[in-house]
């Protein structure tokens, strides 16, 4: 991941000895915030640590700003969440990233809102000093609002998947693993639930030997969503792959093996993410990628990858609203002779004629009985 490293752009720092008379509080109450991007303002920003005990507590840690003066204002500042690992979030505040934990307060009334810290979050963070005295380690104290939530369901509990994501971007394959049109269906039916808007991606494409890609992709395309054919083996594809993902944030979804970190290494060549190895023993194997990360990308917008299938789900979509996520079916609901009409096996319904008559695809239709099925299970008392 390209990021700076801790010690590089970091403010020279020594070891000075305390004031006898202290003429302004340690700590000062008015903090801070620079403003993001604004590079002068970290670089310029004091701090200070005190040590409890020993030969060091006599000293306090400063941090000196360019103009070789230093002052004991307390550091804040404001990022992104990229990882988090249980109780340990790390915090990227466009210069650096920040290992944190979260203030008692704020977790616990966290923990009671059920709404945890999560991958996209922004972020306010106090940088305090390490066991060496070192500004290596923040705490958050504030999240700030979020523009969008992913949730996932897993029927009967949900989990905050990633904060203050634009778009979501459904990977494919097209062998290897073989390409699964319900799945796509599936990430669409989810994205459209998370109201987000989606676009697909077909990758592996050099392994399309019978041209299959693009009719597949064309179904799409007619629907209003946007599609790329991809190969991060021979790069095809991957301009319009850059072009769709700069300056949003993007969560990519699908498959295990179907070849997501594999695309984000070639969009953003150095980002070294591992790769899962599919033989055809592991073609169903686990995840490499284990936990949603935040990856920013050089060229504007970020991306979250996340462990596949997980991260998207249809299981909180009432029953009654799964016809509205299917975007061609929503012109003809009000056609349908019952008005409560779900296109099974009713007669006179203008769903299921309109799939007759070839104006729906039978597959998208497939794919909307089997999610039903799968729903009415789910929701069965
Ligand atoms: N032939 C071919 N193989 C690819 C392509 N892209 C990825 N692969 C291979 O597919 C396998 C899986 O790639 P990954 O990028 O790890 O897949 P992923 O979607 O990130 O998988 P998870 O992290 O498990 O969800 C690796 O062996 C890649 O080398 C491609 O365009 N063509
Ligand atoms: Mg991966
Ligand atoms: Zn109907």
């Amino acid at each position: 991941m390209a990021r700076k490293s801790s010690s590089k752009g970091r403010p020279a720092k020594k070891r000075v000895d305390f004031r006898r008379n202290r003429q302004k509080p340690a700590r000062q109450k008015k903090w801070e915030i620079p403003e993001e991007g604004d590079e002068s303002a970290a670089d310029t920003f004091s701090s200070e640590s005190v040590r409890a005990k020993g030969e060091l507590s006599r000293k306090r840690t400063v941090i000196e700003k360019s103009d070789g003066q230093h002052t004991d204002a307390e550091q804040t500042t404001r990022g992104t969440v990229v990882a988090v690992r249980g109780q340990f979030v790390d915090v990227d505040d466009g210069h650096r990233v920040w290992p944190c934990t979260i203030r008692r307060v704020l977790r616990t009334r966290l923990i009671r809102e059920r709404s945890p810290v999560v991958v996209g979050d922004e972020v306010t963070i106090r940088i305090i000093a390490d066991e060496e005295g070192l500004l290596n380690e923040g705490v958050i104290e504030k999240v700030h609002p979020r523009r969008t939530e992913l949730i996932r369901s897993d029927g009967r509990r949900t989990h905050m998947i990633a904060a203050n994501v634009d778009q979501v971007l459904i990977v494919a394959s097209i062998r290897e693993p073989m390409i699964k049109q319900h799945l796509i269906d599936r990430y669409v039916v989810a994205a459209h639930a998370g109201n987000l808007p989606a676009s697909i991606c077909v990758n592996k494409i050099d392994l399309d030997e019978s041209d299959e890609t693009l009719p597949i992709l064309q179904r799409y395309d007619r629907l209003g969503y946007t599609t790329v054919a991809t190969s991060a083996l021979t790069g095809a594809g991957i301009e319009q792959l850059r072009s769709l993902l700069k300056d949003k944030v993007t969560i990519i979804a699908g498959q295990s093996g179907v070849g997501k970190s594999s695309l984000l290494n070639v969009v953003q060549p150095g980002l070294n993410l591992p790769i899962t190895n599919v033989s055809t023993a592991t073609q169903k194997g686990k995840h490499t990628t284990s936990t949603a990360i935040w990856i920013k990308l050089e060229m504007g917008g970020a991306v979250i990858d996340t462990p596949g299938i997980r991260a998207l789900d249809v299981a909180m979509i009432p029953l009654n609203e799964l016809e509205m996520h299917f975007v061609e079916f929503i012109d003809l609901v009000a056609d349908c002779k019952y008005p409560d009409c779900v296109h099974i096996h009713e007669d006179d319904c203008a769903v299921k004629a309109a799939v007759e008559a070839g104006q729906i695809d039978q597959r998208r239709y497939d794919s909307y009985v089997n999610l039903f099925y799968e729903l009415s299970e789910t929701k069965k008392p």
